[in-house]
């Protein structure tokens, strides 16, 4: 199949591909494969104020019947998986299996979210005076803005367009300028979703802008989006977190990982190459949760390097449309050549840096392809408390648990982390308030790929937000308060008297 064919199958018609200022390329190959149109920065007052409406009118549709929309949306993508994944690994460079995989993770939230809609739950509260009753109420809170990544281009708009429209919210969502296509394709899912639920859902409840800064900055500056969910860099969120709350907005911000795992001495070591392979290696390290760290313990550092390297050797490089192919490209030459000077700058902080060459056969040709590199580090320095969204490994050596501990906790990002022990005493006190400082921390298995379950998010750089599973809907409405007096007297709280 051509990439118009990928394009087409996903319903992307000759006037979402032509005709626009936004040139789309495949990390594929590098080829051009569409020129996008781009949302009229001029238009972002309407299209909010569309949102605004529609939130009148979609905050009144009782929240299980809400549900009903996203169960359709579950449908509609399960219809669509491979069609979706497709455009996936063309426009974001995965591997098939991560593409489908990624589309799975949207089908899993809509899952989710269709029982969340029927547990919105508040608390009853019991109160200090007689004849009263106490309770929360979870309201809808208005417009989402949904600022999304190149490297899970539709994943992360699935975590927060599911809950946010059970929650009784309108979505705004601007892709990555890497990923207008996927973004597109995925709402014409959402579009068959929509028809299918009719006219309780109002015009506009889901809209796409596509744009640069401008438009980002206009969703972020508005009073009328009061959540703004916004994934990518720890810089790009150093800027829209202060911007929203200075006109108290609600950011959710996910952002920089620099994720690490402890092996102890008592690993299961075979498990944990597999376990760092993958999560160091897989979407070309290209995950907020990739795996960037190791911290061996030194009695089995050098074992450990070894099966590493040899694991390493063997790791298929290649186009990502092909099954077999285990390491697709990077999203484009730029990012290439970051990786290539944290290498250097790895070079010159001490490193012995294994892989991380340029690779220019068996490829196809005008992608940005590289060798996995794992880089033995006498210290953690500078580069390796970097965040560099690329296949680089460092590779550190520890003593203690507490000095690992401190090693994994001594960067300014905290978004993932892992151990890997057999030793309960270990697994325990990682896990602790004194252990690992991230929003995610696991025992045995690796930092990346977490199920939609849980809460994802985390921890100083990483910007706070929960989003996904667990309790992260409550991001999304306004908590009330409500205190009910069925008595017939009016007594105050804290026993203070106001009698006139
Ligand atoms: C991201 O990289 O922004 O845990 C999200 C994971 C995926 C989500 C990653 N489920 O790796």
């Amino acid at each position: 199949m051509t990439h118009t064919d990928v394009l087409k199958a996903a319903g992307l018609t000759e006037a979402d591909l032509t005709g626009g200022t936004l040139a789309v390329h495949s990390p594929i190959d590098g080829a051009e494969v569409a020129r996008v149109n781009e949302t009229d920065a001029a238009d972002m007052m309407a299209i909010i104020a569309k949102a605004q409406e529609a939130f009148r009118a979609w905050r009144q549709v009782p929240a299980p019947r809400r549900g009903e929309l996203v169960r359709l949306l579950g449908e509609e993508l399960r219809k669509s998986k491979e069609e979706l994944g497709a455009v996936v690994t063309l426009e974001a460079g995965k591997i098939v299996s991560e593409g489908l995989g990624e589309v799975q993770e949207m089908i899993d939230i809509c899952d989710f979210a269709v029982g969340l809609s029927r547990q919105l739950y508040g608390l009853t509260i019991a109160s200090e005076r007689a004849g009263h009753r106490m309770m929360e109420t979870w309201h809808p809170l208005g417009p989402c803005g949904v600022i999304t990544a190149f490297n899970f281009p539709v994943a992360v708009w699935s975590w927060n367009t599911a809950l946010a429209l059970v929650c009784g919210n309108p979505v705004i969502w601007k892709p990555s300028e890497k990923t207008p296509l996927t973004a597109i394709a995925t709402m014409k899912v959402m579009q068959r979703a929509l028809d299918r639920f009719g006219s309780e859902a109002p015009v506009g409840l889901v809209q796409l802008v596509i744009g640069g800064v401008e438009i980002g900055e206009a969703l972020v500056s508005s009073k009328d989006v009061p959540i703004i969910s916004a994934t990518g860099s720890t810089r790009m969120g150093s800027v829209v977190g202060p911007k929203v709350m200075a006109r108290w907005g609600r950011p959710i911000l996910e952002l920089g990982g620099n994720n690490a795992m402890i092996v102890a001495p008592s690993a299961d070591l075979d498990m944990a190459v597999r376990a760092i392979v993958f999560s160091a290696v897989g979407t070309a390290g290209q995950r907020c949760t990739s795996l960037r760290r190791v911290i061996a313990h030194n009695s089995i550092r050098e074992e450990l390097a070894a099966k590493l390297a040899k694991a390493y050797s063997s790791l298929p490089i290649g186009d990502p449309r092909d099954g077999k192919t285990l390491v697709g490209p990077l999203v484009d030459h730029a990012a290439r050549d970051k990786m290539l000077a944290a290498l250097e700058k790895a070079r010159s902080e001490g490193a012995t840096v294994h892989g991380g060459k340029t690779v220019s056969s068996g490829v196809p040709q005008g992608g940005a392809y590289v060798e996995p590199a794992i880089a033995e580090m006498p210290t953690q320095s500078e580069i390796v408390r970097t965040e560099t969204f690329a296949p680089i490994l460092y590779l550190l050596g520890y003593d203690t648990l507490d000095e690992a501990i401190a090693l994994q906790n001594d960067v300014p990002q905290g978004l993932s982390s892992c151990i890997f022990t057999l030793n309960m005493r270990e697994a325990e006190t990682f896990l602790s308030h004194a252990g690992s400082d991230c929003g995610i921390a696991n025992v045995n298995i690796g930092p990346s790929g977490a199920e939609i379950g849980g809460a994802f998010g985390g921890e100083k750089e990483t910007g706070g937000g929960r989003e996904s599973g667990s309790d992260a809907w409550r991001g999304y409405m306004r908590r009330q308060t409500n205190t009910i007096n069925y008595s017939d007297r009016l007594p105050l709280a804290q026993g203070v008297k106001f009698d006139f």
